[in-house]
């Protein structure tokens, strides 16, 4: 490939050319590529909507800082060859001025496999075209949730393969293309080198694992937080913190559990070194803390609106043995009734959402919650019912939801699950990952990533000493969790906790420069610290503070608080 950038500049219509020359549809339809280099997809021309939007004023996201951006804004329909459907993309083009040769796909979130416009303008500030898609899931506000289950009884298997990997894979295919004819970047066989980047979190991480693990050639840089992978035992891990409540047969209030979160915090604070709120070694807390001190400690919140509206009453009282005994069993992760573990719990300090108990008015009771990730998951995905969550926790127990894991992980083993290990060709076509994950994230367990990351190496380094193989997966990936950090964002116990926020800027730098980030810098997005900087350690080191500098160590008895042998399931767990 050859770099013709001042022949382009001279010859091409878009490099001249301002924002609104080029922002209509007959340009857009005029820089369509053929259907040869896009896997033979069909653009329909007639589709296209274009339209400029200047200075539009983006405030501060967790993936990048406040910005003024102006874009032309294209949506557009494609169909798959014998198939008479639809699916819709939303590309943002920077102004030729300020276009760097890049292309970014976001990804989506929960059931969603976008994030709306929240993360376009985390690749144009970059000078980079974003895109999105709706899957071809009716519009982009569809979710996969609404069109998974055909009638009772029946899946819609196009849609849930466009959302395990597909849907993400063709935007990309037609977004490089489309680019480059918009920007003029080809020259007869001749094109300028394209950086393609991926963004996304949650559902969006998970989107963006299963590109590295199957499209090599697509990528430069992946920048993956907190990925649903593992799909299945993610999904039903919901319901574990309500089931342990049952089976216990003691529901707290949610006050009650906050305390024990604010007791946590307060025990384990100190041991990274800093006392600042921020509990940074979740590990030496799960070594060091023990929950029945909190037992005996006054609780007291006034009365609030829960997120679906309802009202719940004042609360107050002390943690009791039964309190601390539900919350020590929810921090042991899933195991069956005979002992076994099935799956990975949060971290010690993260909040207990998924243990988040309703209010039923009319008893005066507190119920055991039935966390729609994983009802929705067992009803439509397992059940195949189209009900947007089980009713109740009723006649459910540990075992079955071990049993849901193993029966989610075969069914959708090639689709959701998203853990092959093996990343080798995406390594060796240069690919780079940063991966991220809130040390605190109460949704998906912050260990469930350091698990993935330790299978590729083990994986791919089957030979090499643990430094050895942990040097070369660190060469091309590199996993950093952040401390105090929660799901996709900072958390609000832990507000001092900062938040990698330029860590797209950082992947450019490494995939164009070379600089390969031995730290990801952090700001602190909110609280009286707001933006004090600081940085985390890469794992497998983790974070102490010796007279207020920062070191990254590694110690062998914090480790082994991450490493989990799944002996529920007979397969290995990648
Ligand atoms: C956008 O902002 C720039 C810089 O402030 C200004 O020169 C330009 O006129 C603005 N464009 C529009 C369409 O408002
Ligand atoms: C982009 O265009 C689509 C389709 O017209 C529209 O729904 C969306 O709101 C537009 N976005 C912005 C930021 O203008
Ligand atoms: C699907 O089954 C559920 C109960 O399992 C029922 O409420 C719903 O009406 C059924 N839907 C259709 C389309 O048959
Ligand atoms: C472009 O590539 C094609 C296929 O490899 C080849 O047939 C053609 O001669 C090339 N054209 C130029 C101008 O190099
Ligand atoms: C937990 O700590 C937060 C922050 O200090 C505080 O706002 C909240 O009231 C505390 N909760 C309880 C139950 O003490
Ligand atoms: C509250 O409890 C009553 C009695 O057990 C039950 O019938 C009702 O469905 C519950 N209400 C809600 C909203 O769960
Ligand atoms: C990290 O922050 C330091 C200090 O502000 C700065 O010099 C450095 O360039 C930043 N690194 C990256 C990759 O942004
Ligand atoms: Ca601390």
């Amino acid at each position: 490939m050859k770099f013709l950038t001042g022949l382009l500049v001279a010859a091409t219509a878009a490099h001249a050319a301002t924002l609104g020359d080029v922002c209509t549809s007959k340009y857009i339809k005029s820089v369509l590529p053929d259907s040869q280099t896009i896997e033979s997809l069909i653009i329909n021309p007639s589709s296209i909507t274009a339209s400029a939007v200047y200075n539009a004023s983006i405030p501060d996201d967790p993936f990048y800082p406040a910005a003024t951006i102006s874009f032309c804004n294209v949506t557009f329909a494609y169909a798959h060859p014998g198939k008479n459907d639809q699916v819709l993309l939303n590309f943002w083009f920077p102004t030729s001025e300020d276009f760097k040769n890049r292309w970014f796909s976001t990804g989506g979130g929960g059931l969603a496999i976008n994030s709306g416009d929240n993360y376009l303008p985390g690749g144009l500030m970059y000078g980079g075209v974003s895109g999105r898609t709706d899957g071809g899931f009716g519009s982009l506000d569809t979710k996969l949730g609404d069109v998974l289950v055909q009638g009772n009884g029946s899946i819609n298997y196009d849609a849930l393969y466009m959302f395990g990997y597909k849907g993400i894979h063709e935007m990309t295919v037609i977004g490089k293309a489309m680019t480059k004819s918009f920007y003029g970047m080809m020259q007869g066989n001749d094109t300028q080198k394209l950086y393609s980047y991926y963004q996304g979190c949650s559902e969006g991480g998970r989107e963006g694992f299963s590109q590295v693990q199957r499209y090599a050639e697509d990528w430069d840089g992946a920048v993956i937080a907190a990925p649903a992978i593992r799909f299945s035992q993610q999904q039903v891990n919901h319901l574990v913190a309500g089931v342990v409540e049952q089976s216990m047969g003691y529901v707290p209030p949610p006050c009650e559990l906050e305390k024990i979160v604010n007791l946590t915090i307060t025990a384990c604070d100190k041991l990274d070194g800093r006392a600042d709120g921020v509990v940074a070694r979740t590990d030496l807390c799960q070594l060091r803390f023990d929950v029945e001190s909190t037992i005996g400690a006054q609780y007291s919140c006034p009365a609030s609106r829960s997120m679906d509206g309802s009202i719940l009453p004042a609360q107050s009282g002390r943690v009791s043995s039964k309190g601390a005994a539900v919350a020590r069993e929810i921090m042991r992760g899933l195991h069956t009734t005979d002992g076994r573990l099935a799956y990975m719990p949060y971290q010690h300090s993260a909040t207990f959402d998924d243990a988040q108990a309703t209010y039923n008015a009319t008893t005066g009771k507190w119920e055991a919650p039935v966390i729609s990730y994983g009802g929705e998951y067992v009803t439509r995905f397992l059940q195949n019912q189209d009900l947007d969550t089980l009713p109740s926790l009723d006649g459910i127990t540990y075992d079955t939801l071990v049993q849901w894991m193993q029966e989610g992980w075969q069914r959708y083993e090639g689709s959701l699950q998203t853990t092959w290990p093996d990343l080798t060709p995406f390594q060796a076509a240069g690919g780079k990952v940063i991966h991220i994950h809130g040390e605190v994230d109460p949704s998906i367990p912050a260990s469930t990533s350091t698990h993935y990351h330790e299978a590729v190496r083990e994986i791919m380094y089957p030979d090499m000493s643990f430094e050895k193989s942990t040097e070369a997966l660190n060469e091309w990936n590199r996993l950093f969790l952040i401390p105090g950090g929660a799901h996709c964002g900072p958390s609000t116990s832990q507000p001092n906790g900062g938040w990698p926020q330029t860590t797209i800027r950082t992947m450019i730098d490494w995939v164009e420069n070379g600089a390969k980030p031995e730290r990801l810098n952090t700001t602190v997005l909110a609280g009286e610290n707001k933006g004090e900087e600081s940085e985390l350690c890469a794992w497998p080191l983790r974070p102490l503070w010796k007279k207020g500098v920062l070191e990254c160590v590694f110690d062998q008895k914090s480790y082994e608080t991450w490493v989990y042998q799944f002996d529920a399931f007979k397969l290995p767990v990648y």
